[in-house]
Order: C-alpha cells, then sequence, then structure tokens
C-alpha cells in the first residue's frame, strides 16, 4: 500500500462518510475515515482467517472474561497491517500529526485494570502468533468511569464511549441467542426414560453479538473478540412497552461494575456473569455442531478459558447445554467439560474471591443452582473416603449456604493456573492449598507479559528508533533480541540516544502535566512514577510518607543534595472504597502543599493526573525514570506495569512480590532497588501475630513526624481524611506494614537517587532494563499456555511448505504495497 494510495482512499472515505474535501475534514472525521480503510482493508483478511479455521478444522481458544481493556485501536492496527508510517506520511502532507488523529478515538475502557488489560494484551498476542484464540465478553453502554479531581476528591463521572458510535465493531444480528433467568425448573421424566428440564416463569432476554477484529502482526491473521449486548427478544417486544421494563431489561449490560473487587450480592452483576458465559458457550457449542464430530470430540476442537473467577458459570453451563440440550449422560458431559474447561487466579486477597449466596443463584438462575448443587454432591461423593471428610468440607463448593466460584471453576477445570512464580507457589502451598492436595497436576504457572508492540514500538517511538539503529529490527517481532542491546553496555553514543529518547518523552509529558494541571515540572528531574489502581495493599501511602520525609529534609536544610524529583501518581479508587478516596484527597493536598511552597525550590513536585487510563499509561510510561512497585509482598499477583515500565528504560523500586521477582532474577541486584519484608517475614508476622506499628512509630522521631503530619496540620485542608490514614496505621495496627518497611524503602529511595546522579551509571542500568524486558512479552505468555493448557497451534502450523498465505484463494491485498 503506497501513500498516495492510502490517501485516495481516505479522500473516498471523508467523501462519502462527510461530504467534505478532506483538507475540510477535523482530526476526529479523519479518524472517523481512517479508520473506516483500515476497515475495508482487513475484511477480506478477517473472512479468510474465519474460512481457514472452518476448513482447516483447528482447535480453537475461547478466552472468557468479564473486562477487556484494549485502550485506543487505530495505531495499533495501523503498525500490524503494515500502514503506520504510510499514514504518518499523508497526515504530514495534509499538516495534522497521526498523533492529534488518533487522539481523538475514545478509548474502550471495558476494564478495572491489569485484569481486564492482560485479557488485551493476551488478545493481541495471539492474533499476532496465529493462533486461533478469541474473546467472548460483554459490552458496557458505559466503561470504566471518568475520574475527575474537585477539591482534591475523586468525583466519578459517566464514559459514554458509544456516544459517538464504535467503527471497529460489527453487529452480529443473525447470530443472537436467547438467555434465560428466574422461574422454576422442575425435572421430569420423559418418554426416554431421561431426566429433563421443564421451566416455568421467568423471562428471556435476548444476547446479541457485536464482534470487533483482533489483528495479528503483519501476517494475514485476525481472530475475534466477541462482546454481548442484552436487547429485547424480537417476538416480544409488546412485553417491553413501558419504559420501566425497557429500563430493567437495559440495565444489565450498561454498566462495567467498578471494583477490582468482588460484587458478591449485587444480583444485576450475577446476571451479567450468566449472561455473556450463556451467550457465549452457546455460540460455540453452535459452531462446534457445524463441524458435524461428535460431542465426545469437543475438546479436540475447544478451549475454553476462565479468566478469574467472574465466568465460573462456564463449568454448569456446558454441562447444561451437553445433558439437557444435547442429551448427553452426567459422566460423559462432565468429561468433556473438565477437559475443555482452565482456569486462571489472580489474586490472592480473601476478600476479593467471589462467593454468591445459594438463595440469589436459586431465584436467578434456577437451573444453574440444580447443576452446581450436582457438581457439588458428586464432587463430595467421589472424593469420599479417598480424602479427609475435613478436606472436603473445606474444598466442596456450596459452604454455609454460598457457592465460592473458585472452588467451582478449579473442580470443573483441567488446569488452574497463576500469574506469576510466587503467586504460583503461593497458590498451592497458602490459598488454595487443600486443592492442591486433592489435584495436584492441575496447578501451573503463567508468568504475565505485556504486549511489547503497543507498550514499546507504539508508545515510544523514540526508543523504538534508536533501538532499530543500535540493534536492527528483529526485535519488533521477537522481543528476545532486546537481549542483543547488551552489547553497547559501554556504548556512549548509545546510552547517549537512549537517554536523549527518554529526555525527550519527559518533555512530551511535562507539558501535557502543565496543560491538564497547571503545575511546572522540569524534565531534567527524576520523574518517579506509580500508575495502578489504588488499593491499600499497593502501599501508594508508603510513596506519599517517603515523600513527606523528603519535604521536611528540605525545609529543615534547604541545600539538601537529592537530584530533583517529580512524584508523579496514575489511580482511580473504586467509587465505593473510602480509604482508597481518602488516600487520593491526602495525596492532592500534599501535591498543593509542596508544590506551592516556595521554599522547596522545585525540588520536589507531585503530580496526580486525574483518570489514569490505557491512553494516559501511554504517555507516562515513556517518560518514567522510576517504576514504583511496592506492594507489601505476597499481595500483588503479578502486576504488568511494572513490566511496562522496565521495557520502557524506567529504573524499579520493589518489594520481592509477584512478578518483580521474576524481574530481578533476570536484570540482577544491581539493576534493581530491592527493600523491604519478604513473603516469609510477611507469613512469619502472621503467624506469630507480633507486629506492632505502635512500636515503630514510637521509637523513631522520623517516622513519628512523617505519620504525625497526617493529624498535626502541617497538610492543610485534610480533615477526616488524615485521621483516618493515621487511624489505619497506628489504631488498626497497620495491615499493610508501612512503617515496618518504612526505612528500608528511603533506604532505597537513596540508593536511586545516589545512582541517577551518577549519569553514566544510571544510563548503563537503563540499558539493562530494555534489553532484559523480551522476557516479559506477552506473545511468550501466550505461547504457553497455547502449549500447555490449551493445546491450539498456530493455523496451518501443520503445514510447512509452501507458505500458508498460498494456501488461501487469493493473497490478502494487504502490507505489500
Ligand atoms: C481485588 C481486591 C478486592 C478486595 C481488596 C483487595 C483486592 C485486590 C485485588 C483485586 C483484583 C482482583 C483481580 C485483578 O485485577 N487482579 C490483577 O490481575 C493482574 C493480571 O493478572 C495482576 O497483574 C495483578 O497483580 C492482579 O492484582
Amino acid at each position: 500500500m503506497t501513500k498516495e494510495r492510502l490517501r485516495e482512499l481516505l479522500e473516498t472515505n471523508v467523501h462519502e462518510l462527510f461530504a467534505i474535501e478532506i483538507d475540510e475534514a477535523s482530526p476526529q472525521e479523519l479518524f472517523q475515515a481512517l479508520a473506516n480503510v483500515v476497515k475495508q482493508m482487513y475484511s477480506e483478511d478477517w473472512r479468510q482467517t474465519r474460512k481457514n479455521l472452518l476448513l482447516e478444522d483447528q482447535k480453537q481458544a475461547y478466552y472468557f472474561s468479564i473486562e477487556f481493556l484494549p485502550g485506543k485501536m487505530l495505531k495499533s492496527n495501523l503498525l500490524n497491517m503494515q500502514l503506520f508510517e504510510q499514514a504518518e506520511a499523508v497526515f504530514e502532507e495534509l499538516g495534522v500529526s497521526l498523533d492529534d488523529v488518533a487522539e481523538t478515538e475514545k478509548d474502550m475502557a471495558l476494564g478495572n485494570g491489569g485484569l481486564g488489560r492482560l485479557a488485551s494484551c493476551f488478545m493481541d498476542s495471539l492474533a499476532s502468533l496465529g493462533l486461533p484464540g478469541n474473546g467472548n465478553g460483554i459490552r458496557y453502554r458505559y466503561g470504566l468511569f471518568k475520574q475527575k479531581f474537585i477539591d482534591g476528591h475523586q468525583v466519578e463521572l459517566p464514559d459514554d464511549w458509544l456516544r459517538s458510535g464504535n467503527v471497529w465493531e460489527v453487529r452480529k444480528e443473525s447470530k443472537a441467542v436467547p438467555i434465560r433467568f428466574g422461574g422454576q425448573v422442575y425435572l421430569v421424566t420423559g418418554e426416554d426414560g431421561k431426566l429433563a428440564p421443564v421451566y416455568e416463569g421467568g423471562f428471556t432476554w435476548r444476547a446479541v453479538p457485536y464482534d470487533t477484529a483482533m489483528v495479528g502482526y503483519q501476517n494475514h491473521h485476525l481472530n475475534t473478540l466477541r462482546l454481548w449486548s442484552v436487547e429485547v427478544p424480537a417476538e416480544d417486544e409488546a412485553h417491553y412497552a413501558t419504559l420501566e421494563s425497557r429500563q430493567a431489561l437495559e440495565n444489565l449490560t450498561a454498566v462495567l461494575y467498578p471494583d477490582d473487587s468482588n460484587e458478591t450480592g449485587k444480583r444485576t452483576r450475577l446476571m451479567q456473569e450468566y449472561f455473556f458465559v450463556s451467550a457465549g458457550i452457546q455460540s460455540i457449542v453452535r459452531y462446534y455442531k457445524k463441524l458435524n464430530l461428535p460431542l465426545a470430540m469437543m475438546s479436540e476442537r475447544v478451549a475454553i478459558h476462565i479468566n478469574d473467577t467472574h465466568p465460573a458459570l462456564c463449568v454448569p453451563e456446558l454441562m447444561r447445554i451437553l445433558v439437557d440440550e444435547e442429551g448427553l449422560a452426567w459422566e460423559k458431559a462432565w468429561s468433556i467439560t473438565v477437559k475443555v474447561m482452565s482456569y486462571t487466579n489472580h489474586t490472592i486477597m480473601a476478600e476479593a474471591l467471589e462467593k454468591w449466596p445459594v438463595r440469589m443463584i436459586e431465584e436467578v438462575l434456577p437451573r444453574m443452582d440444580q447443576i452446581i448443587k450436582e457438581i457439588d454432591r458428586r464432587f463430595v461423593e467421589t472424593m469420599q473416603g479417598v480424602h479427609p471428610q475435613a478436606l472436603l468440607e473445606r474444598t466442596r463448593i456450596i459452604i454455609d449456604d454460598q457457592v465460592h466460584m473458585a472452588h467451582l471453576a478449579i473442580v470443573g477445570s483441567h488446569s488452574v493456573n497463576g500469574v506469576a512464580k510466587l503467586h504460583s507457589d503461593l497458590l498451592k502451598s497458602v490459598v488454595l492449598h487443600d486443592f492442591y492436595l486433592i489435584y495436584p497436576a492441575r496447578f501451573n504457572n503463567k508468568t504475565n507479559g505485556i504486549a511489547q508492540r503497543r507498550w514499546l514500538q507504539l508508545a515510544n517511538q523514540p526508543l523504538a528508533k534508536v533501538l532499530d539503529q543500535s540493534i536492527g529490527t528483529s526485535w519488533r517481532n521477537d522481543p528476545l533480541d532486546l537481549q542483543l542491546l547488551k552489547n553497547y553496555y559501554e556504548d556512549e553514543t548509545v546510552l547517549q540516544q537512549i537517554a536523549d529518547a527518554k529526555m525527550s518523552n519527559k518533555r512530551a509529558l511535562a507539558r501535557y502535566i502543565q496543560h491538564t494541571t497547571g503545575v511546572t515540572v522540569d524534565p531534567t528531574a527524576i520523574f518517579d512514577v506509580q500508575i495502578k489502581r489504588l488499593h491499600a495493599y499497593k502501599r501508594q501511602l508508603l510513596n506519599l510518607m517517603h515523600i513527606l520525609k523528603l519535604y521536611f529534609e528540605v525545609k529543615d536544610d534547604p541545600t539538601a543534595t537529592f537530584h530533583p524529583r517529580v512524584f508523579i501518581f496514575g489511580a482511580k479508587a473504586a467509587p465505593s472504597y473510602h480509604y482508597a478516596k481518602s488516600i487520593i484527597k491526602v495525596i492532592n493536598e500534599v501535591a498543593n502543599l509542596i508544590n506551592h511552597d516556595e521554599s522547596i525550590n522545585d525540588k520536589i513536585k507531585v503530580v496526580f493526573l486525574e483518570n489514569y487510563n490505557v491512553s494516559l499509561a501511554e504517555k507516562i510510561i515513556p517518560a518514567a525514570d522510576v517504576s514504583e512497585q511496592i506492594s507489601l509482598a505476597s499481595k500483588e499477583a503479578s502486576g504488568t506495569s511494572n513490566m511496562k515500565l522496565m521495557l520502557n528504560g524506567a529504573v524499579t523500586i520493589a518489594t520481592l512480590d509477584g512478578a518483580n521477582i521474576e524481574i530481578r532474577d533476570a536484570i540482577g541486584d544491581e539493576n534493581i532497588a530491592i527493600f523491604g519484608l519478604t513473603e516469609e517475614e510477611v507469613y512469619q508476622y502472621y503467624a506469630q501475630r507480633n507486629y506492632s506499628a505502635y512500636a515503630y512509630y514510637e521509637s523513631d522521631p522520623v517516622l513519628q513526624r512523617v505519620v504525625n503530619a497526617f493529624i498535626d496540620g502541617t497538610i492543610p485542608n485534610i480533615q477526616v481524611e488524615g485521621r483516618e490514614i493515621f487511624d489505619s496505621l497506628l489504631k488498626y495496627n497497620d495491615e499493610y506494614f508501612l512503617l515496618r518497611d518504612f526505612h528500608a524503602y528511603c533506604d532505597a529511595q537513596h540508593r536511586v537517587d545516589i545512582a541517577y546522579q551518577d549519569t553514566h551509571r544510571w544510563q548503563k542500568i537503563s540499558l539493562m532494563n530494555i534489553a532484559n524486558a523480551g522476557k516479559f512479552s506477552a506473545d511468550e505468555t501466550v505461547r504457553n499456555y497455547a502449549a500447555d493448557i490449551w493445546q491450539i497451534d498456530p493455523l496451518f502450523a501443520h503445514i510447512k511448505e509452501p507458505n500458508a498465505a498460498s494456501l488461501t484463494e487469493s493473497v490478502p491485498p494487504l502490507g505489500n504495497s
């Protein structure tokens, strides 16, 4: 595709869509037009991929996730279709930048954080590896709330992302399926002597799929992300004549629950879970039946992945379809189900483990209720005598009238994995230890990874160019080739070029900060970044306590010698998470205090950027010098911003938690600042119950001054918030050991400061971080899922020669201009 041809296509689209000339088009209109061109160009490949999949009859994976967080898609699609440079050139002719055009796309923010973003990174890798793997989820009418700060407080606004349409999606009316809720179910013996369910009452809504192409990286392979939206069943329009009844229905897929915690007890959430699970499974079974294979062979063609417990109803729903609709015997259906299903756990926080009252499932999903009870009964029956009764009482699915969704997912899957080595080990030894005793072979680890294309090639073009010029372009296909950068460890020119790329990214972020917050920051200061959801266990408060310590240092001695620092935060708090919101308020007030204190002489700046999301992450990460990964050891399952920041040359300050440990192992102790309690030490405190936050406070004047600052008027304009924080630390004995880790943290910060002041040393550390980040590519992670769990191969992998593309009817007209 030449630049000229792309321009022609763009013009045609501008004419057709808006009836204006191309040079009259706004960036928003140019986005619409270009996205249309892109869509037209991949539609042939998309169709062909589906056709080949059916023809080749290969096994496919279906990733069920209640969240997907792709962010913007234009640039990623352009890159993957080899249109990026041409698009840049066309816009240059038109006097706009591709960035300005791309910026007008609304983020697709159908997720809360790590879990949803991981799902999207996996979608990108599945397609880029040519693997047959599709996503299945919910098309929320409103994405994750938009965050504003008013007087330092978080305020939530709706994210009306579909208002001006979504160019990427295709509504598939003909693939709609019915979803049944409520009523009663009786089992009656049919003529064939088998028990069959008879439904009474209840209601049936319609699930309509919207498909989005997941474009592979320069390989003509496109998978599908299928998101379901609720609609009134066509034959039932009359029943939904009133506004109220229509509203009740539309509510089902209206909002993403904004808590990255569990939503136990919320009926609509339970209905959402069943809605996308049932719709997805129905559509998979329908597809499978087209293959004309016996149901017993299903696991040779279908792998279903349960991403955290929200889609755990996949287990009883597939059982329902196999037993009730396809007439299979329970045992046969069960054997198929377990072979098809696999499950990933994403958190060890006990509060986050999902449970539903049996009463609610009975009422909302009566057939699921019966099937879950039968799965539970058979589990106990089969294991009786094999394992101690007490163990079975702890592992059974229904305990104290609650359905434990993790138990359901584990019992119904052949594979259970955690998302980093430490996390997977803790699942085996602590959190899911009882299940490990029963099913040791099911447990495995799959360390998370990130989409290196989005987080380096697209987000950090200055660095990407330096890499191309030094190590060549092979890293773009194979991130492990970033290792080649180690050859330049002593190369002053390359080290300087990397530093220059960082500086230009910092300048761009400084402009953004100025523009959005009015705060002026100096790009020669250290940009110290903590970006992630606001949770007590992630310890944003520890970061703030160190900031206060530095503030007092400069106040006491204006000649303090540390290098100037800009502390940058990005974080949303769940609207109902009162404590997290208090921390936001206090950070904002500390920012106000320090940024306006002239005696600080710009040595410290604190910036809390509003509305942290994928697009903002793409601006912050390339500009970061320091990456804050300071969760209490054992609490962060993996983390993925740690990987993104490392890939962009930031130096990590970290506890030995989640994937930080593997990052340390990859880059060596000398290239990361590790501090704090280890997981063993944390568990020791739990066992001995001998932690006293007060003892630390009492014996340490520095700590006292910092902690007192929350209540002694040092920080203006906080009232209850400061007291809450103070009490959490002292009255409630500091659940996440901030006081215990405070000095170790300050010490690590000091080491970072010293390292930064030695420019050459810093540049080398930064280089080593980039060079060793290839290991954390989602391509690698997905390859492992494909080989060990899903047993899927790339499309055409079984055919070595000739080139797979030549087997398709016509070579798709993409990419090769
Ligand atoms: C929920 C809750 C709710 C109660 C309070 C504590 C807490 C902690 C975490 C969660 C989130 C559960 C699901 C989740 O988003 N997990 C994240 O998954 C990422 C991808 O695997 C992983 O990198 C993060 O470490 C993990 O927190």
